[in-house]
């Protein structure tokens, strides 16, 4: 049995080819043809056999027939056509980096988990990022819930804390997970619509499960459309146990805060996104980690015991409720960085398989029976995904600590334990592997009793409290995004009656979002639901909402330059100044991608061509222009886009005085604090400083 962690070579170790991710173009150097580079390694066969040509099949005469011999064509073939394998039944859409946990304060005295133990001690990390009901090649900014599946390689094997960005989830009882989400997914009749939940299935099902309504009140606010992964929260949903050295166990929620602040688009931003970059999120996190600007989430953990469990309004193994920082503050244990893109996006973020069962000696589960039903499906789902049950033995699911067993054998196996011994117990003298009950993992010795039945307990029968404490912990603004999704997505509902039975459910949350909603739609408000358990007005909590949680710099985000022929660089080069000294990024547009010639013969290279570069794709703008180029964008209608729909979504916008007239074409009339003219080169500072805040929120009002 091989004890190491590196047991298999990555596609990296065997296919070492040069580095081809960055083209030597984009490097300053001309670039030299594969063909002709005497560096390149032979390409060879799956068995390693050189390629003479790959170009041309083997035929029987020059015009003659293909020849079943040509192996090499028919090994290539054979293996294109088996390059497929089933996408994730849900979260099938994803994007997963590297990195690695550190230890910023050890608790010894909660876990006995070796990642815990030492202040400073790192573990390696994988994390994959995904959006819920849409397909593989679905797009990134769905109104959807994301995941934030962390897997850490520790010392005692491998953790996966297969977390959410929203803190609660639709229902109770793992039985109602696949109702669930064939309600969300396409309907199996028509096969349509495709990632999104605006149709009448999915809302025909939330109306009557009333558990989902906390949830409901998540999805419809903008955590459902985060302007990218490093500015989400995670968190583990459930409630877990610590364990320490002694046997003494604690309950844990985690949470990961991210290191920049909580930022989201808005609905009509999402939309546009999509069709202009469907790849936002994973281009965004691409981007950030070559930048060398890694991404990092604080691990927060809320601690509590029996005493606190037993006074809480709600029950801690409902994973519908949350327990607000308010009453259960969190402290921050450790920090998540990461730092590296995967070398390929099968062998890693496609092929990495989490299982909400690896847990590691000091961390347990608990009754919370959504958790107890995962513990199931993802190890059986991997099982069906990647072809047998020895998909722990792929690079990026193995663990990277030595392991020892006796399982053998099955599809693709790739270490069998060596030996005659493979079994336990045995009596031969190195006859592998034995138990310690020492260091080994022991389940928390919980007393347990009780009738089996299936049921669902009295203390979960709450389903609107909650609901309406996220609802008005939410500013203004944010009020008003929620009922605008929730009016939006059941605009899309063909049937009335699902319409109003939702605006039943409304009713019993808030009012006036009720009416809002109703008013939106053009409906009279119907009859109340009749909640299973009256709701109670709970404390409101700042920590939900986002806009009380922003950024506070312009660090990690990106300010789009529009330019044109003949614009004054002095202005641009002190703008790319102020936002690197933020921690920022500039991506220069242009109407065309060759770039411009500045005012001073200079030429700037721009990263897009007006069309393919929106502002919707940017946290800020500023117009660099010349008169003419100024007029000249007026005539387009991208460029007039450009400005509208900055102004439209509350963008701060600066602007040198010559975009007079793209401003009056694109119907922006008006000034306001969010918008200011960049009279010199010294006034960029300035504006960078205004853009820390998210937007300006005043014009949306
Ligand atoms: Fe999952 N979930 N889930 N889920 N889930 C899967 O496993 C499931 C739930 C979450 O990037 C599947 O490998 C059940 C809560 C993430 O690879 C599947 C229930 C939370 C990912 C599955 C839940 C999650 C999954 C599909 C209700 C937040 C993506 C593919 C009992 C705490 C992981 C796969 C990745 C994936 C089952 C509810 C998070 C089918 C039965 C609650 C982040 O096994």
């Amino acid at each position: 049995m091989p004890d190491t962690g590196k047991l298999y070579p990555t596609t990296a170790d065997t296919q070492k080819s040069p580095d081809s991710t960055t083209h030597p173009a984009e490097a300053g150097n001309a670039g030299e043809l594969h063909q002709t580079n005497p560096d390149a390694p032979v390409m060879t066969t799956a068995q390693g056999v050189p390629v003479s040509d790959d170009q041309n099949t083997l035929r029987g005469g020059e015009r003659g027939p293909a020849l079943m011999e040509d192996f090499h064509f028919r090994e290539k073939i054979f293996h294109f056509d088996h390059e497929r394998i089933p996408e994730r039944v849900v979260h099938a859409r994803g994007y997963g980096a590297h990195g690695y946990f550190e230890c910023t304060e050890a608790i010894p005295e909660l876990t006995r988990a070796g990642l815990f133990q030492e202040a400073g001690k790192k573990t390696p990390a994988f994390v994959r990022f995904s959006t819920v009901a849409g397909n593989k090649g679905s797009f990134d900014v769905a109104r959807d819930v994301r995941g934030f599946a962390v897997k850490l390689y520790t010392e005692e094997g491998n953790w996966d804390l297969v977390g959410n960005n929203i803190p609660v989830f639709f229902i109770q009882d793992p039985i109602k997970f696949p109702d669930l989400v064939h309600s969300v997914k396409a309907a199996p009749d028509r096969g349509f619509p495709q990632a999104q939940s605006a149709h009448d299935n999915f809302w025909d099902f939330i109306s009557l499960m009333p558990e989902s309504m906390h949830m409901i009140m998540w999805t419809m606010s903008d955590r459902a459309i985060p302007r990218s992964f490093r500015f989400m929260e995670g968190f583990g949903v459930h409630t877990f146990r610590f364990v320490n050295e002694r046997g003494e166990s604690h309950f844990v929620k985690f949470h990961w805060k991210p290191k920049l602040g909580l930022q989201s688009v808005v609905w009509d931003e999402a939309v546009k996104i999509n069709g202009a970059d469907p790849d936002f999120h994973r281009r965004d996190l691409w981007d950030a980690i070559r930048a060398g600007d890694f991404p990092e989430w604080e691990l927060g953990i809320q601690v509590f015991d029996d005493e606190f469990a037993d006074k809480f309004d709600f029950d801690v193994l409902d994973a519908t409720k949350l327990i607000p920082e308010e009453e259960c503050p969190i402290r921050v244990v450790g920090r998540l960085v990461l730092d590296r893109t995967v070398d390929n996006f099968f062998a890693e973020t496609e092929q990495v398989a989490f299982c909400t069962q690896n847990i590691v000696p000091g961390i347990d589960f608990t009754n919370d029976p959504l958790l107890q039903g995962r513990n199931f499906s993802y190890l059986d789902t991997q099982t069906k995904r990647l072809g047998g049950p020895n998909f722990t033995h792929i690079p990026i699911n193995a663990p990277k600590c030595p392991f020892h067993h006796f399982q053998q054998d099955g599809h693709m196996a790739m270490h069998n334990p060596t030996g005659r011994a493979n079994y336990e117990p045995n009596s031969w003298s190195q006859g592998g592997p034995r138990p310690d009950p020492e260091k080994g993992l022991r389940s928390y010795g919980e007393e347990l009793e009780g009738t089996k039945r299936r049921l669902r307990p009295e203390s979960f029968a709450d389903h609107y409290s909650q609901a309406r404490q996220f609802y008005l912990s939410q500013t203004p603004i944010e009020q008003d995004h929620i009922a605008n999704g929730l009016t939006f997505e059941l605009s899309k509902c063909v049937v009335e009656d699902i319409r109003l039975r939702v605006l039943g459910h409304l009713r019993v949350i808030d009012e006036d979002l009720a009416s809002k909603v109703a008013d939106g739609l053009g409906h009279d408000l119907p009859e109340p639901a009749k909640p299973a358990r009256e709701p109670v007005d709970l404390k409101t909590s700042d920590k939900l909402s986002i806009l009380k949680n922003g950024p506070d710099s312009f660090k990690g985000r990106k300010l789009g330059i529009l330019v044109t022929d003949g614009m004054d660089k002095t202005v641009y080069d002190a703008l790319v100044k102020a936002v690197e000294a933020e921690g920022g990024m500039v991506e220069v547009v242009a109407p065309k991608v060759g770039g411009v010639t500045t005012s001073s013969g200079e030429k700037l290279k721009a990263n897009q061509k007006i069309d393919g570069g929106p502002s919707v794709l940017y946290d800020a703008v500023a117009l660099v222009v010349s008169e003419e180029g100024a007029k000249q964008l007026a005539e387009m209608l991208p460029g007039k886009q450009f400005v509208a729909d900055a102004f439209g979504h509350g963008k701060f916008i600066a602007s040198t005085p010559e975009a007079a007239p793209l401003f009056d074409a694109s119907g922006v009339n008006e000034t306001d604090d969010g918008m200011m003219t960049l009279k010199a080169a010294s006034d960029a500072p300035a504006f960078i400083k205004v853009c820390r805040a998210v937007r300006f929120w005043d014009r949306m009002a």
